[in-house]
């Protein structure tokens, strides 16, 4: 059985496929693409419609789309179980996987890519994400419960552009929800997720450098 990941050190959404491959235990290749030079023709291959990394290639077989790839790990290799056992549980991990999928990344992009206005706009929609996102962990530990599982991996994968935010858009998550701050430092605290995660610093770096591709800065 072979695993190769197509992956770029400083995507949220190849964290997520890094972290659940960690979970299950899964030794892969992780083969680095270069998305600002020249992706290699096994991406434009795999990934034809998007050009998009992650993609997880399962005996050569292309799997695409980070939240796709990580229900297919963990339909494939079920121990231990991210998603949960009860329909209507899943159901939920389902909801919130969209939602984090409709409005983390891009409404972030608002904040770190914006001009002025847009840069408050994002922001204020950025706050009410996290209140909402809040209220769905209530007092629980993870978003799974007791155990950390699916939803967990899905947001606390994009996380680690928070500082990022917090930087071009002058607030602190730990401030305005101190919540999310506490559960993201415990999500840390596992070794699988610190090992996936690419250093913060790094990624504000990566940030100036886009912001000069496109002129903001
Ligand atoms: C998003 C992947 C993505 O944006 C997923 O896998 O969940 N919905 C997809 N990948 C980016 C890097 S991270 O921002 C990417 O590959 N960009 C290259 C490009 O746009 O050319």
């Amino acid at each position: 059985m072979s695993l190769k990941l197509l992956d770029f050190w400083g995507s949220p959404f190849a964290v997520r496929v890094r972290l659940a491959l960690a979970e299950k235990g899964l030794s892969y290749e992780s083969q680095e693409e270069d998305l600002f030079g020249g992706k290699s023709e096994l991406l434009l291959k795999s990934n034809p419609i998007y050009e998009k990394v992650p993609v997880l290639l399962h005996d050569a077989k292309p799997v695409l789309e980070s939240a796709n790839i990580v229900y297919y790990i963990d339909e494939t290799w079920p121990k231990p179980q991210l998603l949960p056992a009860c329909s209507y549980a899943r159901s939920r991990a389902r909801f919130w996987t969209d939602f984090i999928d409709k409005n983390v990344f891009d409404v972030g992009r608002k904040i770190w890519m914006g001009k002025g206005a847009e840069v408050e706009a994002g922001k204020d929609e950025f706050m009410q994400v996290l209140k909402k996102l809040e209220g769905a962990l209530g007092e629980r530990e993870y978003y799974g419960g007791e155990e950390f599982g699916f939803v967990d991996v899905m947001l606390v994968s994009l996380s680690c552009w928070f500082p990022t935010y917090e930087k071009y858009g002058g607030f602190k998550v730990a401030e305005e929800s101190p919540k999310i701050a506490a559960w993201i430092k415990k999500c840390y605290e596992r070794e699988t997720v610190a090992k996936s995660m690419p250093d913060p610093h790094r990624v504000i770096e990566l940030v100036g450098m886009l912001r000069k591709m496109h002129g903001v800065d």
